[in-house]
């Protein structure tokens, strides 16, 4: 396999300002593709007489230069690359290809979906459509005419703005559109489709209208308008948070079902996946508005970040996920709950990054070799991504990194750069000195901070000894120290807290302060501290570490009950839960009886009597860790032994604290009409926790209140808890709910989905078998990336039954993942990680996981992508 690494970048040697494409879409078996490009010697980039352009799954037909057709000894094409000897300074070069979009499976590219003609190019599509230099740091303005039939697509979209469009023979029309922004390859899109619109405008604060359309599938106009609303909102937000008004006459988000991503920031001419664009209170959960909310808001973000300034090289993609992100989580904090937006992310990052980075994928936030940039599309570049960039707005303070984006925009505005352009732009406007702080961008694995304290009663000092260390991870066997901003604040032991006086330090007396770590070790003192005080650690985690402190029960509940962080209250009951379940685990494994302690119910008891200040905080502070990030603290994952023991202390809190569940489940029914906002949410998502912990005890009145919530549920939120109760409990009513669940939404692909995700995560023994029989209904295909993501993505993170100790269920996952490479080799690579931490685990399980890689290595033409992951898991 190749890799591509970092230092061997070097500047194009060729520039392309310009593209002229004419796309005669002839039918969904075949386009024909011409090109005529503005090619000029780059002057910056080695002097070269030979142009080698990017092809992939393109037939090349014909090439001419200035108008002259070329002979065949000129050029040639093979699978990768278009040759073209002897090219002048200065040349116009047009290419004809053919593509095939129905064959076009990878769904990279142009290829179909049930309502017409797609594209997504991120990262290396266009190659897919017409030979070129597809590298993000090659930037032309695109003029595209597209040809189809009129009937069937009558919707013909590219990027830019309108210029023309006509009928033309045979029923078949054409439109022409001029995008007047320099862009990269990877922004490019086209859409010729059935389509229904909705329309809408956008009047900027210097006072221009901006259209906005929504293409949606027809007959699902009222599914699209949540998202619209979210597009003004954001298009508000960012002007105000950060001056940035949108450069369009026209903005268009079009929806597709089948999409290898989310949704694609392409300039002007945004495409999601439905599952991020339709929104509609009886098939969309709380959980569904507020992430197309985000997802709509994120990929407006990228206009600024990632469109306007671009990135140099695929190494460079935190450039613009880490900050977009960034934003993406400033703007969700302002519209929702602060507090639970970062419990969440955090959430996110451990359940998802945290291994990632302790496991074979490890990788910088900046990577420095790939073989597939597909592959580092990962929860690294993006959610770690992001604390980077949070960590320097920590650092310097908000008005500081205000100014700092400014001065990017000014200093990069319509150029392709590194991530070192943003982290110097953020030094410069503030006067830090982010010089250290760089080799975040550079080392991978988790940090770990090793913090110790004592306090002297007779000087009322009292000092915080900080260690940082860093495991090594592939290609990395030591680290730097790191610059790590350590917000901390001290309670005192009735609970409030102590005014802070750092030594060498002329801060005032706020109760809360950033330490700055920067060496391995590091002491800092506090000065007249009058009590030996608790210490509230990576206050809103302010660094992505795991802080290791020997904090005893009573010191978590006063954090819990009166740190005035709201994310640090949250995590000290998170850590109050994590060492019990981890005594729990060794009890469990040794044959001990498990038991947990009075004070745990106690605590999560008042957590529960005072859920009425906010509940959406205290259905987040009352799930406990999620199994995953409770295996990544054993020394070796026995993924039954962590569930069983979850699932005792779920059953334990239920018991305990059964009649305050009962009350809230009571109280919090949701009221009248249905809305997404975020007390709403919050309140449904505490009544849908209490229903989950009730119904772990097996009552059948508790089984009957579920059926009735599901049968009367206004909203899909109360629907699908209703549903996911039943589906993990072992009764008469299960099969018969979801069964008729699926009987009442098959024809809604969005709601089918959750179904299947439904059966695959029940924790209930033949779940696999489930499965299985599930990759055979109807309702499933290896075609469909949500599908895929729904059955399978969802069976990877069942820690019982695709861990099943038979193996049973990673045969199911490797068959499936060998069948689909074939399909979407990205979709599958994905489906492979499932198996890469197997270290991890316990020996059965780790020998069969690992045998399960080594299946898939072995088999003949197996993708890039997907041979990518397991050559380095198996490294
Ligand atoms: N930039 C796209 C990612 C597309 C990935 C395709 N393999 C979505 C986003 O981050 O906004
Ligand atoms: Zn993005």
């Amino acid at each position: 396999a190749s890799t591509v690494y970092l230092k061997d970048y070097r500047p194009p040697s060729f520039l392309i300002p310009e593209v002229v494409l004419d796309i005669d879409l002839q039918s969904e078996d075949e386009a024909l593709v011409q090109a005529t490009l503005a090619v000029r010697r780059n002057p910056e980039g080695a002097a070269s007489g030979t142009l080698v352009l990017d092809l992939d799954e393109v037939a090349v037909e014909a090439v001419a230069i200035d108008g002259e057709p070329l002979v065949p000894a000129r050029w040639q094409a093979d699978a990768r690359h278009l040759t073209i000897r002897d090219v002048p300074e200065s040349f116009r070069l047009a290419t004809r290809s053919r593509i095939h979009p129905r064959r076009n499976t990878k769904l990279m590219g142009i290829y179909t979906s049930s309502t017409g003609f797609f594209s997504l190019c991120e990262a290396e599509g266009f190659r897919r459509i017409t030979p070129f230099l597809d590298r993000p740091d090659v930037m032309a303005r695109y003029t595209v005419t597209l040809h189809a039939d009129e009937e069937r697509y009558p919707v013909l979209l590219a990027n830019g703005n309108l210029e023309a469009q006509g009928a033309e023979g045979g029923g078949r029309h054409w439109a022409r559109w001029v995008d007047p922004f320099p862009k990269p390859s990877y922004l490019f899109a086209v859409v010729a489709a059935r389509l229904d619109r909705e329309q809408d405008s956008f009047r900027t604060r210097s006072g221009r209208s901006v259209l906005l359309q929504f293409f949606v599938e027809p007959g699902k106009l009222d599914q699209g308008r949540f998202a619209l609303d979210a597009l003004k909102q954001a298009m508000k937000w960012d002007e105000e948070r950060y001056g940035l008004e949108v450069d369009l006459d026209e903005y268009n988000v079009v929806a597709v079902g089948d999409f290898n991503a989310g949704a694609m920031e392409n300039k002007g001419l945004n495409i999601f996946n439905t599952k991020l664009v339709l929104a509609r209170a009886d098939i969309s959960t709380d959980g569904d508005f507020n992430f197309i909310d985000r997802t709509v808001a994120h990929e407006y973000f990228h206009n600024w970040t990632g469109n306007r300034v671009t990135c140099r090289d695929w190494f460079q993609l935190a450039l613009k996920e880490g900050l977009t992100v960034f934003r993406e989580q400033q703007y969700a904090g302002d519209r929702y709950s602060r507090a639970v937006a970062r419990i969440q992310a955090v959430r996110n990052l451990r359940t998802g990054q945290f291994p990632e980075d302790a496991g074979p994928m490890a990788h910088p936030v900046r990577p420095a070799a790939y073989q597939q940039v597909s592959n580092f599309y990962t929860a690294t570049v993006y959610q770690k991504g992001a604390e980077l960039v949070r960590m320097m707005h920590t650092l310097v303070g908000p008005e500081n990194f205000r100014k700092g984006i400014a001065l990017y925009f000014r200093l990069h505005d319509g150029h392709a750069v590194t991530t070192d352009a943003l982290v110097e732009a953020i030094e410069q406007a503030s006067g830090a000195d982010l010089g250290q702080f760089r080799l975040w961008y550079e080392q991978a694995g988790t940090p770990r901070l090793a913090v110790r304290d004592r306090y002297d009663e007779a000087t009322h000092t009292y000092e915080l000894t900080v260690t940082q260390s860093c495991p090594p991870t592939p290609g990395q066997p030591t680290k730097q120290a790191l610059h790590i901003p350590l917000a901390v604040g001290l309670l005192g032991p009735n609970g409030r807290e102590f005014a802070l006086r750092v030594e060498g330090e002329k801060n005032g007396r706020g109760t809360s302060t950033v330490l700055s770590l920067r060496g391995e070790t590091e002491v800092f003192r506090f000065l007249d501290v009058p009590a030996r005080p608790v210490p509230s650690l990576a206050r809103n985690f302010s660094a992505p570490v795991l802080v290791d402190y020997p904090y005893d029960e009573d010191a978590l509940q006063l954090l819990l009950g009166y740190d005035s962080d709201p994310f640090n209250r949250w995590e000290a009951g998170q850590r109050l839960a994590m060492d019990l379940l981890l005594v729990g685990v060794a009890d469990f494994r040794a044959g001990r009886p498990v038991q947990f302690p009075d004070y745990l119910a106690q605590a999560f008891g008042r957590v529960l009597a005072d859920a009425e200040q906010d509940p959406a905080f205290a259905a987040e502070a009352l799930s406990l860790p999620p199994e995953v990030v409770v295996a990544e603290q054993l020394q070796e994952i026995d993924p039954l032994a962590v569930h069983r023991v979850r699932f005792a202390m779920r059953t334990f809190l239920a018991e305990r604290l059964h009649d305050a569940f009962q009350g809230a489940y009571e109280r919090y029914e949701t009221p009248g009409a249905y809305s997404p906002d975020a007390v709403s949410a919050g309140r449904r998502a505490l009544r849908n926790l209490s229903l989950a912990f009730l119904m772990d005890l097996g009552a059948p009145t508790t089984r009957q209140r579920a059926v009735r919530q599901l049968e009367t549920a206004t909203n899909m939120t109360d629907a699908l808890a209703a549903l996911s109760a039943l589906a993990n409990c072992d009764c008469p009513e299960r099969r018969v709910a979801l069964d008729a669940f699926y009987a009442k939404w098959q024809d809604e692909p969005l709601v089918v989905d959750k179904w299947l995700a439904t059966e695959a995560l029940s924790r209930l023994p033949g779940t696999v078998e489930r499965v299985r029989d599930l990759t055979l209904h109807p309702a499933f295909t290896l075609q469909n990336p949500n599908k895929v993501y729904a059955l399978l993505g969802s069976f990877g993170v069942n820690q019982v039954n695709f861990h099943a100790a038979d193996g049973s269920g990673y045969r199911l996952m490797t068959e499936q993942a060998l069948l689909l490479d074939a399909v979407n080799p990205q979709v599958a690579s994905r489906m492979v990680r499932n198996f890469e931490r197997y270290g991890r685990f316990e020996p059965v399980r780790r020998d069969l996981m690992r045998a399960a890689l080594e299946q898939i290595a072995a088999k003949p033409g197996l993708s890039r992508e997907t041979a990518e992951v397991v050559g380095k898991a198996l490294a």
